[in-house]
């Protein structure tokens, strides 16, 4: 205070504001946008940055002003995954354990049959999650007809225990959309994974264009988008920024970003990776946050490495969504009691299920109800 006082003296009130809020002002100015005008898809990468570089604790204070807006705050989805068809997949993806590619000691297993995949639904409904997830490790679903069909009665079956039903596949046709619309699928997850610039250090076996095609899929059919992306891969803070800069510049905004933290598995080129820290974090879900205010921000894989009190403060950057249930995919994830523990600790309230219909494509970007979630 006093220092601002004298500085004041010196140059004056006009100067001394003009340069404090050069330094600390774009997560306040964006965030007070977002909260003003709602959801805008004609970020430039710099505006992005420009969040994202904030003091840090600016960033939080500011995203939790956007999160308050426009969620109930303090309410948290949680997910559950099942891996129903586990390893030998065909891509290079370096961070992936389930590429016949690295020897990470995975078996490959064949597709999970419909009493296993329904028994572990009922257990995680029971366990007060709200959406189940499931996991192939393939690159597309092309030539699985079988399969295929076999995973639409599923998903059929689950959304009628009253559970929000997502899949992760792999690349989608636009016809293999709309049969997994027509079988009452929420959404779909693919993600991004990182930057375009970035994406081939990652993964050579398809491109970014692949990934972005699949998602028009899945909008196109009126299924919920989910796209995100991973760090820790080894990628530049530009990285980061790039992959949001995609992901809020698209027509409409993903109803769902994961945020996930690499978990470096033993056998994979990226096995020696540095540990994600909680400020990295803390940027990559705060500035999600205030870009794509309506998404719903998942804290995924990695979470089982941060504490409650790091949590914590995700939830407060903007996280309103968490993976439960003792495994991802094939990876352990955080302990039930450790979970029910947050919960009561933090006073987060579980979200319920939602069954709005999905958004459209062509309406505007983000119109979606807030009741939708991805
Ligand atoms: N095969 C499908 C695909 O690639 O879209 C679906 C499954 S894949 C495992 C789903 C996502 O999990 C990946 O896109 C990646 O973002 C994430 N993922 C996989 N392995 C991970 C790891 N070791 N750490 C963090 N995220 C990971
Ligand atoms: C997402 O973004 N993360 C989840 C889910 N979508 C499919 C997967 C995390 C996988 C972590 C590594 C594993 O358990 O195999
Ligand atoms: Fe296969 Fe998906 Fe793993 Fe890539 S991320 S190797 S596509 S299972």
């Amino acid at each position: 205070m006093l220092l601002i006082r004298s500085l004041r003296a010196r140059l004056g009130h006009r100067a001394v504001c003009a340069s404090f809020s050069s330094t600390s002002a774009a997560a306040a100015v964006e965030a007070e946008r977002t909260i003003r005008e709602g959801c805008r898809n004609d970020w430039s990468r710099e505006q992005i940055k420009s969040i994202y570089d904030s003091p840090v604790l600016d960033l939080l204070f500011h995203s939790a002003q956007v999160h308050r807006h426009v969620h109930k705050f303090g309410e948290v989805q949680q997910c559950t995954l099942l891996s129903i068809k586990t390893g030998g997949c065909s891509e290079d993806c370096s961070y992936c354990p389930q590429s016949s590619r690295y020897d990470t000691g995975l078996k490959a297993q064949r597709l999970m049959s419909k009493d296993a995949v329904l028994e572990a639904a009922k257990k995680a409904k029971e366990a007060g999650s709200t959406r189940f997830c499931m996991g192939a490790a393939w690159r597309d679903t092309i030539g699985r007809k079988t399969n295929f069909n076999q995973i639409l009665d599923y998903v059929k079956e689950i959304r009628s225990m009253g559970m929000e039903v997502c899949c992760t596949l792999g690349m989608l046709e636009k016809q293999q959309a709309l049969e997994l619309k027509e079988a009452g699928l929420t959404a779909y997850n693919h993600n991004l994974d990182t930057s375009r610039e970035y994406y081939p250090n990652i993964i050579t076996t398809r491109s970014y264009d692949d990934r972005l095609e699949t998602l028009q899929h899945v909008r196109e059919a009126g299924i919920n988008v989910c796209s995100g992306g991973i760090i820790g891969l080894g990628e530049a803070e530009e990285d980061r920024v790039g992959l949001l800069h995609t992901l809020a510049t698209l027509p409409t905004h993903p109803e769902s970003v994961p945020i996930n933290a690499l978990v470096a598995v033993k056998g994979t080129p990226l096995q020696d990776q540095k540990p994600v820290n909680i400020w990295e974090m803390i940027r990559m879900i705060a500035t999600a946050r205030i870009v794509m205010p309506k998404a719903m921000v998942r804290l995924s894989a990695g979470r089982v490495k941060f504490s409650m009190p790091e949590q914590a403060l995700y939830f407060l950057a903007g996280a309103n969504s968490i993976f439960t249930g003792e495994k991802l995919l094939t990876t352990p994830n955080n302990d039930f009691d450790a979970d029910q523990l947050m919960f009561k600790v933090l006073g987060l309230t579980p979200k319920s299920a939602s069954f709005s219909e999905a958004v459209v494509p062509e309406t505007e970007p983000c119109e979606e109800a807030i009741s939708v979630t991805g």
